[in-house]
């Protein structure tokens, strides 16, 4: 867990603890050994630290979070590194995160390779840096530009920690780190260390910070947290700051936030694993991708690939579509670019690997092939057919289909293994999540080629079987026809999707609606009235695209509560017989949130995913059910499973005739264990 090595009169302490060389006990206690060791030894004049393999230290051991400390915490390190009567130097490359950084402050100095990536990443995972880095980091680098690192959890570049004072100075490149940290170490004489120094600061500083980060810490604990600790370091010592820090990690790390943005942190790896599949399985070389359709879709589609170098061949049918779709990537491009996201370089590199054409047969040389046309079997089956026809033997063939079953749309060719789902989310440029739809006959190499591919082009994929709506939308529907009925009885849009907003989900039901088109899968006849988005569609209420929805809208898509809404609720429920009722904020949790875990578990048991935690990831990645709750399945368990299973049987009469509670989540309510084992 630790290498020492002894470089003439210099001490290297390498951490080696793959693959991110975490700061699990026993390199806890190895370096602990070694910088007491190097104290005493005579030959020693100065000591680098560093890491072994891609990264120097990712930080704490995030699993050893649920359990009590092992001795020594890591903090009693950090300090015994810093106390050191001899120079400590951190020798930086690949990242130094978390408790990693926090070790690295503890050194006297730091050297790093230009592209090195220094952070404090702790309130991502509902916690704070908890080993000094709240009081040390702000004693070098300043309040604003700690708060700054320490509040967003993100990482800077070691170029830039250098301008700011908290790297000292530059490797050439990382094959020579070694040799020149070792030579600068030489160089240096005494200690010097950031506990030692002083900051101040305006305490104006932190309530801006608070305001200005407002709407994305809102509800979190750790954001506050992480102020409070940085405000410490201006007013106390280092030791009762440190102390303070401390206070405010136990707080954290036990409570229910950082549990469930741990759970998210794991599943969101563990996703990208797929049972029963050789780890060292052949992959197809994807060098081109070939998408059909240059919609909305297609081109956020095509701009993933682009943007991972990867050329894209992208055809219509009629030249208006395909030079509207290919007028959307470059404005989509040139946007991101104006924010300073992007260069001018990049941009053109990008735009350079994009070939639009009407002629269908140049697909023939891509190795993956995207549909994304209608939402219509028969289009979709025709489609397939033809590129069966024209696609080389060996390409993979997917269908960005939302809904419509992949076994279907395969069997129109004559490689079935060939085919399977890869279902972007909107808008497909932006969205993380990608549900990769396998079919009953997709071949494991075309599965896992697909998964690795989609982590080359920045996505989190998930597994999912073949079923209506996949994970995801198919969760969707028990929420909708309940919100729907909800209104019948008696509740407002605005209730229903403040229940939702309150609960941190960026929008409700309705709200969602109103963005998607409430004319989705309206059958378009005016005078056929049998539902409430019949009634609202055939009075032009088709969402915010026609200013008017389950809301009024304004000029700037601003939404109000609309009259009209309320009478043509009225209207409906009259003809439906309905008698109006109260409906509480409960009952809508329980209606739209505990059908939706309901239906969860069904995926699970029918083996559509392939754990619980996978169903957590779509809904955290794919519709933004709130990180600190971390997903549906997670959730439920923090409610109770039993208190989920006795709800829904007390609303059982108004959730539907037809529903019924999965079996496997009576089955862990009863003996009492977590979704993600289930018996
Ligand atoms: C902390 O430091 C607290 C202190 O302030 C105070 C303490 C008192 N622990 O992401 P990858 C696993 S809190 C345990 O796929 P990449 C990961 O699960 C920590 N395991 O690789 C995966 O396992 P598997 C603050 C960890 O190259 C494998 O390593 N630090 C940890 O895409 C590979 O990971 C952070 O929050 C960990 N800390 O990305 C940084 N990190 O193969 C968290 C990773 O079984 N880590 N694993 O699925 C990261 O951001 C990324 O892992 C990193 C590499 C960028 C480093």
């Amino acid at each position: 867990m630790i290498k020492n090595q002894l470089h003439g009169d210099i001490f290297e302490i390498v951490m080696v603890n793959p693959p991110v060389n975490a700061l699990a006990y026993p390199v806890r206690q190895g370096l602990l050994q070694a910088i007491i060791d190097a104290q005493t030894d005579d030959a020693v004049k100065a000591i680098v630290i560093r890491g072994d393999g891609q990264l120097f230290c990712a930080g704490a051991d995030i699993t050893e979070f649920d359990a009590p400390v092992v001795e020594p915490d890591l903090h009693v390190v950090v300090d015994a590194i810093e106390a050191s009567a001899k120079p400590v130097v951190a020798a930086i490359h690949g990242s130094a995160l978390g408790g990693g950084l926090e070790i690295a402050l503890g050194c006297h100095y730091r050297i790093a390779t230009p592209d090195a990536k220094l952070g404090l990443p702790e309130v991502l995972i509902g916690i704070l840096p908890g080993a000094g880095g709240t009081q040390r980091l702000p004693r070098l680098i300043g309040v604003e530009a700690a708060l700054d690192m320490i509040v967003s959890g993100s990482p800077i570049a070691a170029r830039r920690a250098a301008e700011i004072g908290l790297v000292d100075r530059l490797a050439s490149n990382e094959g020579s780190l070694g040799e020149e940290a070792i030579a600068f170490t030489r160089t240096l004489d005494a200690p010097r260390r950031a506990g030692d120094l002083s900051v101040e600061a305006d305490p104006a500083v932190f309530e801006k910070v608070a305001a200005d980060n407002a709407r994305k810490i809102k509800g979190l604990d750790a954001p506050s947290a992480c102020i409070e600790a940085v405000k410490a370091s201006t007013t106390m010592s280092l030791a009762d700051g440190q102390a303070k820090e401390r206070a405010l990690f136990a707080g954290l790390v036990s409570g229910e936030q950082a549990k469930a943005l741990r759970h998210i942190f794991f599943a969101e790896r563990s996703a990208a694993k797929i049972d029963g599949l050789p780890k060292d399985i052949a992959l197809r070389p994807i060098a081109k991708v070939g998408i059909l359709g240059a919609g909305t879709m297609g081109g956020g589609i095509s701009m993933n690939f682009l943007s991972a170098g990867i050329p894209v061949t992208i055809v219509e049918m009629q030249q208006e579509a395909l030079d509207r779709g290919v007028r959307l990537v470059r404005k989509n491009y040139e946007a991101t670019a104006a924010k300073g996201r992007l260069t001018t370089d990049q941009v053109k590199n990008a735009l350079g690997l994009l070939t639009p054409t009407l002629d269908f047969d140049t697909l023939a040389d891509c190795d993956l092939i995207i549909e994304a046309a209608y939402e219509n079997m028969e289009i979709k089956k025709e489609i397939f057919a033809r590129l069966d026809a024209v696609a080389k033997p060996g390409a993979i063939l997917a269908s960005n289909t939302s809904y419509l079953s992949i076994d279907e749309i395969a069997s129109a060719t004559k490689r079935p293994q060939d085919v399977l789902g890869l279902h972007f989310f909107s808008p497909a440029n932006v969205m993380k999540l990608l549900e990769v739809v396998r079919g009953a006959k997709t071949a494991p190499d075309v599965l896992a080629t697909s998964m690795q591919l989609a982590r080359k082009i920045g996505k989190v994929p998930v597994v999912s079987g073949v079923c209506y709506g996949f994970i995801g939308n198919r969760m969707l529907i028990p929420r909708q026809k309940n919100a729907e009925a909800l209104l019948l009885e008696g509740a407002t849009p605005e209730q229903i999707d403040r229940v939702h907003t309150s609960f941190g989900m960026p929008m409700g039901p309705f709200q969602m609606a109103d963005l998607a088109g409430v004319d989705i899968g309206w059958h378009r006849d005016t005078d056929r009235i049998e539902s409430l988005q019949d009634a609202l569609c055939a009075e032009g209420r088709w969402g915010q695209k026609t200013k008017a929805g389950f809301y009024d809208y304004d000029d700037k898509r601003k939404p109000t509560p609309s009259a009209a809404v309320a009478k043509i609720i009225d209207d409906f429920r009259a003809r439906k017989g309905v008698t109006k009722r109260e409906t509480s904020d409960e009952e809508i949790v329980v209606r739209t949130l505990y059908t939706m875990v309901n239906e969860g578990a069904l995926i699970l048991e029918e083996g559509i995913a392939q754990r619980a935690s996978d169903v957590d990831v779509v809904w955290a990645y794919g519709y933004g059910w709130p990180r600190h709750r971390s997903g549906p399945m997670f959730w439920a368990g923090q409610v109770g499973l039993t208190k989920i299973v006795a709800d829904l049987g007390r609303y059982a009469a108004q959730i539907g005739s037809n529903f019924a509670v999965s079996a496997l989540l009576k089955r862990c309510a009863e003996q009492r264990v977590p979704l993600d084992r289930a018996p």
